[in-house]
């Protein structure tokens, strides 16, 4: 990789139409935020950039469900994301949003230009229009039948119970969101970005040049460009985004995922209005983007053929470390279903705990496949090694230091064996960590800063230095004098995870926040004056616990509840034909329970024995779950009465109970509207 002289960090901007949950933390901005953090403390020169993404159709269907402007919704979501990304220690240089009048402009005239070029094409299709609302109709305003699994409400862009992806077209009885309409096709003109022309070019760029990146990206795109481009429209009827900035384009606003990228570029311009070019334009920036896998293509593909369609030396992304999906509690994180852990409710829930969050993310990071965050999980890493181990460390060497020594820094004696292994384990582990962060392995470097408080506590643990205090103070001495270096090189190492935390130890022992000085034997020099010892992390309670998983058990519960009362009501397809004759060999007639009991060792059978008009017979029917024996009794019911007699649990059962079955299983048996004699045939 080439020497670059500073870097641009970008975040994929989160939609203001939510709050942002663990799976964003973890897929995105807790890892850039280590990364910052890391180049940061070797003092390097970084910018850091981020924004709501403002624009969008699912951010003007939650307005009008919720009967207000999309405007108050980005207002409300971009402030809630805004803080809850700063109440965890991530603290963008800037945080824009899309909505801005910097982006306005930014992203009109980056469109401006390239249509001037002549690097879109146009197009005119036919798309749905809602002819009473008067107006085109986005994918996800159509609504009707899936054409895949018959569920009603399957948006024109995917249905959300089967997950497959639809075109409108495809839905039975296409119905329009906004006036419950049918839609109308109607014709409109859109531009279209060529990708196809940038096939080539990104093939060399990407598939030749970038072979490092992680495999999930790489083999997205390679997939993308073996499938063949084809142009993007880059335009949409719609009245929510920035303005197609051309005549004969009203009613037309940019495509959200033309204009989102772009923000990237005017959340620069809003901080640095003159000097945000070196940023954008230098072949000395490097430039890596955070995102989501679901982005891949957007930033891998879409957006550098923007760039290079622009031209005027825009660079290109060095890296795009995408993360796949956290799932929570083995389900999929779904906003709709409030199953998620939000950011802004987690740190109400958990204050002073942010540390936790940010490790446990880390530790458990979806960088290769997707990974699950459990709360069980999470209490037992912050308990048995966030506390057990790094706040357990620190703790005994200052409060030792305290005790033995008044607080200053003792001196170091003559060095024994287990104090050399201990020193020089440091530069090796420092040397891990820089290879794992230039390569974007934040949970390979968090295992190894976490080996450096292992290290830490076991050199404690076995060099005992509060029983050698008793004959040898001057051992002492040696041992917390190596303690305490350690504790400088953990202020260190975990400032990019556990920010809050690192902070609060460089306070408690006054120690330097410099990544060269990690690894030297003398950071805090004899006779350095400590801080009184206060705790750098707290264990979490099972009541806490306990607390967030009734929420999640509430909502699992509603969702059972919720698939049930479905399936009741899903019927269950015709049968093929039967003739007259067929159906007349069936003798069905109507009978009485005299006798019922439950056959024993089963949950699901009765066994009745009925008056048939005909004669007295057993049948063994599976409706114990539905009724009791007591229920039974004397009940007047219609069975089929020359179905063959079968053996059932040892019990010879003599025709059949007509039940009418729901979808859901449930049973009632078919009784005659008023009581008839035994043995009327039904028919
Ligand atoms: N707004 C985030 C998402 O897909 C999307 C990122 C835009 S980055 C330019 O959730
Ligand atoms: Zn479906």
């Amino acid at each position: 990789m080439k020497n670059y002289k500073r870097t641009l960090v970008t975040c994929a901007l989160p939609y203001a139409n939510g709050p942002v949950h663990i799976g964003h933390l973890a897929g995105v901005y807790v890892p850039a935020d280590i990364y910052v953090r890391y180049l940061r403390m070797r003092g390097e020169e970084v910018l850091y950039v981020c924004g709501s993404d403002e624009h969008g159709v699912p951010i003007t269907i939650k307005a009008r469900q919720l009967g207000c402007s999309p405007q108050d919704i980005v207002d409300k979501y971009h402030k809630i994301i805004d803080e809850s990304f700063k109440s965890l220690g991530i603290n963008f240089d800037v945080y824009g949003r899309t909505s801005s009048q910097i982006h306005k402009e930014t992203s009109s005239e980056f469109f401006r230009r390239l249509y001037d070029s002549g690097k879109f094409i146009t197009k005119e299709s036919e798309q749905y229009y809602d002819p009473e609302a008067k107006t085109f109709l986005a994918d996800r305003y159509i609504v009707g039948t899936c054409p895949k699994c018959g569920a009603e409400g399957a948006y024109g862009d995917q249905c959300e119970k089967c997950g497959s992806t639809l075109s409108p077209e495809e839905l039975i009885n296409p119905k329009s969101k906004l006036s419950g309409a049918a839609p109308i096709k109607k014709k409109t003109t859109h531009w279209y970005l060529p990708l196809e022309q940038y096939e080539s070019w990104l093939r060399e760029w990407i598939l030749e040049g970038h072979k490092e990146w992680r495999p999930n990206v790489y083999g997205q795109v390679k997939s993308w460009l073996d499938g063949g481009l084809q142009p993007r429209a880059v335009t949409r009827d719609l009245d929510w985004g920035v303005p197609v900035p051309v005549e004969g384009a009203e009613g037309k606003v940019l495509y959200v995922w033309f204009d989102a990228p772009i923000g990237y570029i005017s959340n620069t311009r809003q901080i640095l209005p003159d000097t945000w070019e070196k940023w954008w334009k230098s072949p000395d920036t490097k430039l890596v983007h955070f995102i989501g896998k679901d982005n891949i293509v957007f930033h891998c593909i879409v957006f550098p053929a923007m760039l290079k369609a622009y031209g005027d030396g825009y660079i290109l992304p060095e890296n795009v470390p995408a993360n796949e999906f956290l799932n929570l509690e083995g389900d999929k994180i779904s906003t709709s279903r409030g199953w998620a852990v939000w950011a802004h409710e987690y740190v109400k829930d958990f204050p002073g705990k942010e540390d936790a969050l940010r490790y446990v993310l880390t530790a458990n990071a979806p960088e290769t496949k997707d990974n699950d965050f459990s709360w069980k999980d999470f209490q037992t890493r912050n308990n048995s090694e966030l506390v057990a181990v790094f706040g357990n460390f620190v703790n005994r060497a200052v409060v030792l230091t305290h005790k033995y020594f008044g607080g200053k820094v003792p001196a170091c004696g003559e060095l024994q064996d287990v104090d050399r292994e201990v020193l020089e384990a440091v530069p090796g582990i420092k040397a891990s960590v820089e290879i794992y962060l230039d390569n974007y392995k934040f949970r390979e470097t968090l295992k190894e800063a976490m080996n450096l408080a292992r290290l830490g506590n076991k050199y404690i643990s076995d060099t005992e230095p509060w029983k050698v205090a008793k004959t040898d103070l001057a051992r002492t001495a040696t041992i917390l004098n190596i303690s305490l270096q350690l504790c400088a090189d953990l202020a260190i190492a975990f400032e990019p995870f556990t920010p809050f935390a690192a902070a609060r130890l460089r306070k408690m022992i006054d120690s330097p926040l410099d990544w060269n000085l990690l690894g030297c034997s003398d950071i805090l020099k004899e006779g350095h004056q400590l801080q009184e010892a206060e705790l750098l992390v707290t264990k979490i309670e099972d009541e806490e616990i306990d607390r967030q998983l009734a929420r999640l058990d509430a909502i699992r519960a509603e969702k059972e509840a919720a698939a049930k009362a479905e399936a009741a009501n899903q019927v269950a397809p015709q049968k093929d034909e039967c003739t007259f004759e067929e159906f007349e060999k069936m003798d069905i007639r109507t009978a009485t329970v005299l006798a019922a009991e439950r056959v024993p060792k089963t949950d699901k059978l009765l066994k009745l024995t009925i008056d048939t008009g005909i004669d007295q017979r057993t049948i063994v029917s599976g409706i114990a779950e539905y009724y009791s024996p007591e229920d039974m009794l004397g009940k007047q019911i219609c069975i089929l009465a020359n179905l063959k007699p079968r053996m059932i649990r040892g019990i010879e059962s003599k025709g059949m109970i007509l039940m009418a079955k729901q979808g859901d299983g449930k049973m009632r048996f078919i009784t005659p509207q008023e009581v008839v004699a035994n043995g009327a045939e039904v028919g």
